[in-house]
């Protein structure tokens, strides 16, 4: 039998953890095979709801699951630890200028750097899911030297699966059936949705998303801006942010990067860029990727038309200036 691994899931009272722990525990996440031991960390005015998550995890008797810490205790919570999935963060709330939101999660993840440095397993393998993701990402990595760099990731592939479930809706076909969208950039709104490489699985063999759909204004319009504007409407309808897909996309994330993308398909990361694409090196920006062997690989190679310039680039501007943010915060 495979020994246990840790995994560390940070924010784990909220709407997100309570998602994503059973996912894990379930063998969504590493696979069917491999036991899991639960490090769930919260805060303080957290610590009882915490605590009811884990009841509820010794309730559910998952066969995966060998151990659950429950902990406000950052330094006990990183303790060798090999996933890392960090949900937890300061939210944006109304009146509050960006300046202070970035602030508040700028000394979060300074903090959690350093106990992630000092106590997870060598190799630590970390997914930052709260936002501003990418920039709460790009400030772990620079307070976590001795962490290599290619193991610090944040989430994009939430907007990577929502652009699969809108080809999927729109061409009527399976969604299992669609592969190879990219999402570039930040997980905000300028993020930039690319169908360009997209194929759809036909009896006939691959097929080009673009010539299937056949309307250009669609794809340069109401597609990108769909999926932009997903997170929102998804608060609108349920007046909660969504969870059980940004759960169940972490899951994929992190999936994918242990055990491998299937030949021939690419899946979008938000990874340390090292000026593919013409991306300035040193942001955290979302890429589409291969993983194999435990590592993952910027897709290289692909013909970038005008239009797609234009998005990549904006995109980085705005994690050039989140960066240039977080750094004001730092002084
Ligand atoms: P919740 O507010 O339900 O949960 C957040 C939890 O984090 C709370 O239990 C809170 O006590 C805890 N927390 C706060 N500070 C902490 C700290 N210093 N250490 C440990 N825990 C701490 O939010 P939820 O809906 O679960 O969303 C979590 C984060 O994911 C938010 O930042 C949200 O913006 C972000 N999202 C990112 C997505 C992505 O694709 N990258 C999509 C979904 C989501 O919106």
């Amino acid at each position: 039998a495979k020994e246990p691994v840790r995994v560390l899931v940070t924010g784990a009272a909220g709407q997100i953890g309570y998602a994503l722990v059973p996912m894990i525990a379930r063998g969504i996440m590493l696979g069917p095979d491999q036991p899991v031991i639960l490090h769930m960390l919260d805060i303080p005015p957290a610590a009882e709801a915490l605590n009811g998550v884990k009841m509820e995890l010794v309730d559910a008797a998952f066969p995966l699951l060998k151990g659950v810490v429950a902990t406000t205790d950052a330094v006990e919570a990183c303790t060798g630890v090999s996933v890392a999935v960090m949900v937890g963060g300061f939210p944006r709330k109304e009146g509050m200028e960006r300046k202070d939101v970035m602030s508040k999660n700028v000394s979060i993840y300074k903090a959690q750097a350093s106990a992630l440095e000092k106590y997870a397993a060598p190799n630590c393998k970390v997914l930052v899911v709260a936002n501003p993701a990418n920039t709460n990402a790009l400030i772990l990595k620079e307070f976590a030297p001795s962490i290599p760099e290619k193991n610090i990731t944040c989430l994009t592939r939430l907007d990577h699966n929502r652009a699969l479930g809108q080809i999927s809706e729109r061409l009527n076909v399976q969604v299992s059936d669609v592969k190879n969208v990219i999402i570039w950039g930040n997980h905000s709104s300028t993020q930039y949705p690319d169908v360009t490489h997209a194929t759809i699985k036909t009896p006939e063999g691959e097929k080009p998303v673009p010539a299937l759909v056949n309307d250009d204004a669609w794809l340069k319009g109401e597609f990108i801006t769909t999926v932009q504007q997903r997170g929102a409407a998804i608060i609108k309808a349920r007046k909660l942010s969504s969870a059980l897909s940004a759960a169940s996309s972490a899951c994929d994330h992190i999936r994918d990067w242990v055990l491998g993308t299937p030949e021939g398909t690419w899946v979008s990361m938000g990874v340390y860029s090292d000026g593919s694409y013409n991306v300035p090196a040193g942001l955290i920006y979302s890429f589409p990727v291969t993983c194999s062997g435990g590592e993952w690989k910027i897709v290289q190679g692909l013909s970038i038309d005008e239009f797609s310039r234009g998005k990549l680039d904006a995109t980085a501007a705005e994690l050039a200036e989140e960066k240039a943010l977080a750094y004001s915060c730092l002084s």
